[in-house]
């Protein structure tokens, strides 16, 4: 298996980290989508990573659809319930971690528009929606070791990488002054070896 990803997509980090955990070999190829040498949309029409290229050279994107696709390896351990409707449930919240980091790139692109360009009626309302979901996932997390059930799995591992990504691009939000339960659950999180050796660089 190849993984095409660029070192700070946290799209490519959830994935990164869940071929960690499940110890899978896999080769990682840099490529930056928003360089102009970029294979990506050669790969991927929508000019995205990651993008997972199969043993049998098959092309699977986006990143629900590859951790789908890593599920179906049979590698232990399962990052979803072998139940139908509880797996729905994990990617719900999945989904919802997805949507903290596609509001959290929508609030960073912004705010880098020239002046004159910039809304910051449309940060904010970026930042109310990953405030909102942080409420959500908070209430989860209180009481909890896990998102979801009582094992570790791809919920936590999109929620956690969602965290990580708020505290790269927008430490201001200083979102475990209002959410304890979360701090103490991503900080545990943030101590697993998948998640040390796929910190993004600085940048
Ligand atoms: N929903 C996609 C989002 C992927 C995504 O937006 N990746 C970013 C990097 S963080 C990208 O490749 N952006 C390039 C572009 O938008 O042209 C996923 O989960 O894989």
């Amino acid at each position: 298996m190849k993984l095409f990803a660029s070192l700070t997509s946290p799209y490519a980090r959830k994935i990164r980290i869940l071929l960690a955990e499940k110890g899978l070999p896999f080769e990682l190829v840099v490529d930056s989508p928003w360089e102009a040498n970029t294979r990506i949309p050669t790969l991927n029409p929508l000019g995205k990573v990651p993008v997972l290229i199969t043993d049998d050279g098959e092309a699977f994107f986006d990143s629900p659809v590859i951790a789908g696709y890593l599920e179906t390896l049979g590698a232990q351990p399962a990052m979803l319930p072998a139940d139908a409707l509880e797996a729905v449930r994990v990617r719900q919240i999945e989904a919802l971690a997805d949507g903290v980091t596609d509001a959290a790139v929508a609030a960073l692109l912004e705010s880098r528009r020239p002046d004159g360009q910039r809304s910051d009626a449309e940060i904010v309302r970026q930042k109310d929606k990953i405030e909102r979901s942080l409420v959500e996932l908070e209430k989860r997390a209180d009481g909890h070791d896990w998102l979801h059930g009582e094992r570790f799995g791809l919920a936590d591992v999109a929620a956690a990488v969602a965290l990580a990504y708020l505290d790269l691009r927008h430490p201001d939000l200083d979102w475990r002054a209002r959410h304890p339960a979360l701090k103490t659950y991503a900080d545990r999180l943030f101590a697993r070896p998948s998640f040390i050796d796929t910190k993004p660089p600085v940048g």
